[in-house]
């Protein structure tokens, strides 16, 4: 019988209201200055060709794509074929605060959610190391996160994401099940033209 998931696992750590409202408008024109180098692109499925209901950008020396081919990290954007964009001083600065890591990231991946957009429950795998914690900083609409265990098929915990959230997922956390089931459209006022921004940032190579 599977075990239930009735409490978070270790190695979460739950950072609410981390960013205040200042913090999260100066990350805004960051990440639209990456945008505006490193242009959002629609992922699809590996295979199948299905695009992923959210839209992606990278910044930093190696970014996160899904093509037919596959999942990967690389050091270009897929369209244009340019290096990503360096990763702004304040998102490593929050890496340094909360990541308990002596690395720097190599990696932040900019999701983009509008109105419909979700992402089912998947394990990130795609990283040579897992050694090191995914920091994950919301902006925008709130949303509703869910997290199960290493296992799939298990039972998942809700948790709302507000604008300026982060969260810490290291140890056994970081490769537990997770997904975002909804996002509350007009919820927040930081993004104009609405939705939700998320950037994870990650190790990709060993350290
Ligand atoms: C738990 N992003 O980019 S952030 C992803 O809100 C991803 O865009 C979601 O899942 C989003 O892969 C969820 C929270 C998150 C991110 C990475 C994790 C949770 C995680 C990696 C390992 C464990
Ligand atoms: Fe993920």
């Amino acid at each position: 019988m599977q075990e239930a998931q009735t409490h978070l696992p270790d190695g979460f750590h739950f950072f609410p209201s981390f960013l205040d409202q200042a913090a999260q408008n100066a990350l805004v024109e960051d990440i639209r200055g990456v945008v505006a180098q490193a242009p959002l692109f629609q992922p699809v499925m590996p295979r199948s060709g299905k695009p992923l209901s959210v839209k992606m950008s990278n910044c930093g020396p190696l970014g996160w794509v899904a093509d037919i081919n596959g999942y990967r990290y690389q050091d270009r954007h897929p369209v244009t074929g340019t290096p990503w964009p360096a990763m702004p001083p304040r998102l490593v600065d929050i890496w340094q605060q909360v990541a308990d890591c002596p690395a720097q990231p190599e990696a932040c991946l900019i999701n983009h959610y509008g109105e419909a957009a979700k992402m089912g429950l998947h394990q990130d795998r795609d990283e040579q190391t897992f050694d090191a914690p995914v920091v994950s900083i919301s902006l925008g609409d709130t949303a509703v996160f869910r997290i199960g265990g290493t296992k799939r098929g298990g039972k998942t915990l809700p948790i709302t994401l507000n604008s300026g959230d982060v969260i810490v997922f290291g140890g056994p956390a970081r490769l537990c099940y997770h997904g975002i089931s909804r996002v509350y459209p007009d919820s927040s006022t930081l993004l104009k033209g609405g939705g939700r921004l998320n950037l994870t940032l990650r190790r990709v190579t060993p350290f």
